[in-house]
């Protein structure tokens, strides 16, 4: 079956821009993944961290894999580009979020869907509303969730 999934990217250190692109062709020819298709990208102030500005955007893909597949897939991607872990929110190369996988709910260690914050985020829900104006998620729409966000400070690069 094949499902359409929301991947949330991020990046602060290094070129981030390039990176994000890369990563995008990488995803984009992962076996059991096809029509990636990239939101516009976004530059915003680190929110709840430090570090340089992040450059943000959202990417779409139809995936006949399995959620915690795709989320491996994505970690291994993370670290080709050098991506540590010293501490939480730490500045990095590259993040790649499990945002929505079709409308599987999971709860485990490994994987939370929907990404228990996105709804909280105008560095993701804005991307996100660029690919899927109408999307409801379980808190809103994303335009009223987009209103109520503390980070409202994005510039379209
Ligand atoms: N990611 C974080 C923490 N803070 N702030 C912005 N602007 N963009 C991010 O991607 C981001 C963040 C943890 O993943
Ligand atoms: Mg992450
Ligand atoms: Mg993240």
């Amino acid at each position: 079956m094949t499902v359409t999934a929301y991947i949330g990217m991020g990046a602060n250190l290094g070129d981030a821009q390039a990176t994000l692109l890369a990563a995008t062709k990488e995803i984009s020819v992962l076996p059991g993944v096809a029509n990636a298709k990239l939101s516009p990208l976004y530059r915003s102030a680190p929110v709840d961290a430090g570090g340089p500005d992040y450059i943000n955007g959202v990417l779409q893909v139809s995936t006949t894999m399995q959620p915690e597949t795709l989320l491996r897939a994505l970690q291994a991607i993370e670290n080709g580009h050098g991506r540590q872990r010293p501490y939480r929110h730490a500045p990095r190369t590259l993040d790649l979020d499990l945002l929505l996988f079709g409308r599987e709910v999971r709860n485990t260690d490994f994987l939370t869907l929907p990404h228990p914050r996105m709804h909280e985020r105008a560095f993701v829900l804005m991307p996100l509303r660029d690919l899927a104006p109408g999307m409801m998620l379980a808190q809103g729409s994303l335009e009223e969730l987009l209103a109520a966000c503390p980070d409202q400070l994005l510039s379209r690069i």
